[in-house]
């Protein structure tokens, strides 16, 4: 390619609003084709969505190469931010080789096809289940052998993609070495105003706030798990066997809340039998999230929101069902797509999904290449701060509990947050430390599962329940690494969404305990919330960041304030138990 003489400020502001154009409607374009795939799994809807990213991957690549010679310094800071942004807008760049483009979008598409279309049959079924189906039994279950069955069948599922997936780094890695960047991992790193090296440290100074906390979740958590499943399941000291946490990838542990529950402090709130009782159904479900978000001042969705979006799974065809939030043309064509169980957990994933609309539609008037979060920890805390205030007060005032558990209450229901959120923290860090190893070329396919399984035991203190070999694909059980979603942003998102919750609290002159405060119908926490939600990608994150919470880094201190009493209750329980693994 031509390398383009140096543009005047006036050149490159064109340029980019051209590129903008382009894009967006390149854009709509792919997102219909994904959408009609996500919803209607065949081999034709498989080969129009690959096609259709194939050719909006090689364009944005085009479009961004022609800027890389740009002296950036001369221009205005948001046409040299622009520049950027379309650098580092996808989490795949395409190579230069058409064909290479072309295998690479195929086989990214395959994937997904193979890990929505995954099955298996639990000893004792003679039908293979789904994903939410085995979800269900690992939720309710308290047999060890049926458990660890689940877990063993689905993690299976993962083997046939292992030779794809090694491929796929190969070519990702073309894109992203052909784009600039030393590999995939490094771009993605590359999204957060920071250095990608600094990056790596931001977050693991992160994870070093936190981590107190969660050993001692994890302490307690494991003697239950001895007093449930006895001393020969569970080591008094070590890792914790993974099919014992009552969700797949023992990335939350809230569904083993009643093992766990001190017998005084239950919270005397079960939201999925309340939800179940009053018989809501999935649309009811978004209901209640979409009133809490115009309860800030935000408008009601729009009415092709209601009449697009996919809220339960369709019975006849294969359907990618991992819960995602859509804005089809990056405007008013907003969708989620989800197969929504009626449960607690499912609450908290529709105010997730939520989140992202509504951050979408705040920054429909930016600039096309702004239309995204302050960075994509953002876009993924938005809907779980929002959870954060559906406490028993909230669901008081909406009428779907009668009284407000009192004080007495108040480590049941941060044990039950904990279990969701610290729980989460290690897992949320080691997929993209995985990944970051696998396209930097330092873990290589021999050494998949392994490395896998040693990141998973470090962090989280978990073991698989069997042992495994490099036959087994175990990254590839979980729906971000198929379906190649950086996974880094929820784990910055779980640090965030306690930040902003803290930092509206605050502003709102909150007193209390912070896991007592609810922004409901809060018109200063809106406006807050719609100023930063407003400024999409225009600005570097910290100013973000500062329009909610007045502060400028990202804090884990939030997080263990929130948590403060729990952690000093823990600390007790863990007096004469040993702690760490
Ligand atoms: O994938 C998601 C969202 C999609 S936007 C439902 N989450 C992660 C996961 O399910 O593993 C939300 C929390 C973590
Ligand atoms: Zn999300």
């Amino acid at each position: 390619m031509d390398t383009p003489p140096a543009p005047t400020e006036a050149d490159a502001a064109r340029y980019l609003s051209d590129a903008e154009a382009q894009l967006l409607q390149l854009f709509t374009e792919t997102s219909k084709a994904d959408w009609v795939y996500n919803t209607y799994i065949t081999d034709d809807s498989e080969f129009l969505s690959a096609k259709a990213n194939a050719r909006f991957l090689t364009e944005s690549a085009n479009l961004a190469k022609r800027t890389t010679r740009w002296d950036v310094k001369r221009l205005a800071p948001a046409d040299a931010r622009k520049a950027l942004l379309l650098r580092l807008g996808q989490p795949l760049a395409a190579p230069d080789d058409p064909k290479a483009a072309d295998e690479l979008t195929t086989l990214a598409a395959e994937l997904q096809a193979a890990y929505a279309k995954a099955r298996h049959a639990p000893k004792g079924h003679t039908e293979s289940l789904d994903l939410e189906a085995l979800s269900k039994i690992l939720r309710e279950s308290r047999n060890p052998a049926e458990l660890q069955d689940v877990w063993v069948g689905w993690h299976a599922t993962a083997r046939p993609m292992k030779a794809g997936y090694t491929r796929f780094v190969e070519l990702a890695n073309h894109g992203a070495r052909d784009a600039g960047f030393g590999d995939l991992g490094e771009m993605w790193r590359s999204k957060y105003d920071l250095s990608p090296n600094d990056f790596a440290k931001t977050v693991e100074g992160l994870w070093q706030q936190v981590a107190p906390l969660y050993k001692e979740l994890h302490a307690y958590v494991r003697r239950k798990l001895r007093e449930t499943y006895g001393d020969e399941a569970v080591s008094k000291d070590g890792p914790v066997p993974a099919h014992l946490f009552g969700n797949m990838w023992a990335q939350s542990w809230e569904h083993i809340y009643p093992l766990v529950a001190p017998p005084s402090s239950d919270p005397g709130i079960d939201l999925t039998s309340i939800l179940v009782a009053r018989k809501t159904d999935p649309v009811g479900m978004v209901k209640f999230g979409e009133r809490f978000f115009v309860s800030l001042g935000l408008e009601p969705l729009p009415a092709t929101f209601w009449t697009r979006s996919q809220f339960e799974r369709p019975r006849d065809r294969d359907v990618v069902c991992h819960a995602s939030a859509w804005d089809v043309d990056a405007d008013e064509d907003l969708r989620i797509k989800m197969c929504i169980d009626i449960t607690g957990e499912e609450f908290h994933v529709v105010h997730h999904e939520l989140g992202h609309n509504y951050y979408q539609r705040a920054y429909r008037r930016q600039p096309f290449l702004f239309r995204d979060g302050a960075h994509d920890g953002f876009h993924e805390a938005v809907g779980d701060t929002i959870s954060l205030s559906v406490t028993p007060e909230y669901l008081q005032t909406i009428g779907l509990v009668d009284s407000v558990p009192g004080p007495e209450k108040d480590i049941g229901l941060l044990l039950h947050r904990a279990l969701e959120k610290v729980a989460f923290l290690p897992f949320g860090l080691v997929i993209d430390k995985w990944r970051w190893d696998v396209f930097s070329g330092a873990v290589r396919p021999d050494d998949y599962t392994g490395s896998w399984t040693r990141l998973r035991r470090d962090y989280q203190g978990i073991v698989p329940p069997v042992p495994r070999s490099e036959d087994d694909f175990d990254p590839g059980a979980k729906f971000h690494i198929p379906g190649n979603t950086p996974y880094m942003r929820y784990f910055l998102a779980a640090i965030l969404q306690f930040q902003f919750h803290r930092g509206l609290a605050k502003a709102l002159g909150w007193s209390g305990p912070l896991h007592r405060c609810s922004i409901y119908g809060q018109a200063e926490a809106g406006r807050r919330l719609r100023a930063m939600l407003e400024m999409g990608a225009s600005r570097p994150w910290p100013d973000a960041l500062e329009a909610v919470t007045g502060e400028r880094v990202m804090d884990g201190g939030a997080l263990r304030d929130y948590f403060r009493p729990l952690e000093e209750w823990l600390k007790k329980e863990n007096r004469s138990a040993p702690v760490g693994w």
